[in-house]
């Protein structure tokens, strides 16, 4: 009993000790915590909050798919044209030219063009590889002069403020020697807009369907998108209408599983239009052969 009495004051000290440790490494680990989030947010301020990929979130075992999983696909023969070699080498430069042309105009005439055009270079868009044959985008193509204007003042009211707070000093001197700003003129002037979205999910009678890689694939589909208005012979500048995107949406009475990726203004270019004078890299600087 004396020992323990003894004793207890350097038990007290030893448990006040391992409190006062693990105290300290609690603060410590939330603090830490707490400055990663705020310099996450702090850094991205400009990050278009309305574009995270929810994939991650979606894949539910137990989601609504079975009905498609169970859809037996039958594989068919695949056969490509074959070339000789001299005119594959001669169709690959003819093709690098054609798209060596192709640079963002930001001038462009209202001069229309035929409809039948436009369908063929969205159902060009269309023929993307997507994650698991999902194709998950919606190109909305706006002809109506007053939608284009209701979405012209969204976007330049907007682009306003990411020019003057969101973008920060670096990104806007960045941009200089683009001579853009928050006025975008082509929004009216262009016979179209097309607008990109992509499905953050696909919406079935039994639940939601999971839309793998949506993002990636969306921009596979506008890489062909570009090349397909390259090969018509019209112009377009590729915009991505930072945090414009929920207004823009609901003007346009598109659901929420959709996310506005990028808006093209297309058309001819205008009379006296004109483009930075850049230099495109040289293939050993863009290309490692191993
Ligand atoms: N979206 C703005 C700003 C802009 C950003 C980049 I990165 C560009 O390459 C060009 C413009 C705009 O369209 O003005």
């Amino acid at each position: 009993m004396a020992l323990f009495s003894s004793l207890t004051p350097v038990i007290i000290a030893v448990i006040c000790i391992c409190l006062a440790v693990l105290w300290s490494s609690i603060k410590k680990e939330t603090g830490e915590r707490k400055v990663k989030t705020e310099e996450r947010t702090s850094s991205r301020r400009w990050a278009d909050e309305d574009l995270g990929d929810e994939t991650e979130l979606m894949v539910d075992e137990n989601a609504g798919d079975f009905l498609e999983k169970d859809l037996e696909v039958q594989h068919i023969p695949y056969s490509a044209p074959r070339y000789s070699e001299d005119e594959m080498i001669c169709r690959a430069n003819k093709f690098y030219q054609q798209m060596n042309a192709r640079r963002s105009i930001r001038f462009i005439s209202e001069e229309m063009v035929p409809r039948e055009v436009i369908d063929s270079i969205i159902r060009t868009a269309g023929t993307a590889p997507s994650g698991a044959h999902t194709e998950p985008w919606t190109f909305v193509v706006i002809e109506d002069p007053e939608t284009k204007h209701q979405i012209r003042a969204i976007i330049e009211e907007e682009e306003e403020i990411n020019y003057k707070k969101r973008m920060g000093k670096k990104w806007v001197s960045d941009l200089k020697q683009m001579r853009t700003n928050w006025i975008k003129d082509y929004l009216d002037a262009a016979p179209y807009l097309i607008l990109v979205f992509k499905q953050t999910y696909g919406i079935l009678p039994t639940g939601k369907k999971t839309h793998y890689y949506n993002e990636i694939s969306v921009s596979i589909s506008c890489g062909i998108l570009l090349a397909a208005l390259q090969n018509a012979g019209l112009v377009t500048v590729t915009t991505t209408p930072l945090n414009c995107g929920p207004r823009v949406r609901v003007i346009l009475g598109r659901p929420a599983n959709e996310k506005l990726l990028l808006l093209l203004p297309v058309g001819y270019p205008a009379e006296g239009a004109t483009v930075p004078d850049f230099k495109r890299k040289p293939l050993d600087e863009i290309m490692v052969f191993v």
